[in-house]
């Protein structure tokens, strides 16, 4: 066991000295990003959305790309599909029914495929309340 350990810290400090990094993220390849958001995570609005759009650092494959939209009981919204943008597919977004949402707290649920093949899941919250 600690043989086995020993031996797993020296092909480590052996690839650090080839790669020679400066910081642990030197050693991952640049992943899929969500920059930011409409609406933006954690904040508050007063007038319901028309959509859901969210900004990533690449286009993401939409081919298993989904964006969900949730309430404060995690039931779903019902929306459009996940959509890449025709004008810049790095973003995505999903529109929301015409008569909007009722106010409340929802979280948005997104998951995609990068082009490179890895898939990147998170969420985030907003609120609606009108004032
Ligand atoms: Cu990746």
């Amino acid at each position: 066991m600690a043989a086995m350990a020993a031996m797993v810290l020296v092909i480590v400090s052996l690839g650090a000295g080839v790669a020679a990094p400066t910081s642990a993220d030197s050693l991952a390849p640049p992943h899929l990003e969500l920059l930011r958001s409409e609406p933006m995570a954690d904040s508050t609005i007063v007038e319901s959305p028309t959509e859901i759009r969210l900004f990533f650092s690449e286009a993401p494959v939409m081919r298993g790309t989904s964006v969900r939209l949730a309430d404060a009981a995690e039931e779903l919204v019902p929306t459009g599909e996940a959509t890449a943008d025709e004008s810049d597919p790095r973003q995505v977004y999903i529109e929301l029914a015409e008569e909007g949402i009722i106010p409340g707290d929802y979280t948005v649920h997104w998951r995609v495929i990068a082009q490179d093949g890895h898939s990147q899941r998170g969420d985030f919250n907003f609120r609606l309340q009108p004032e």
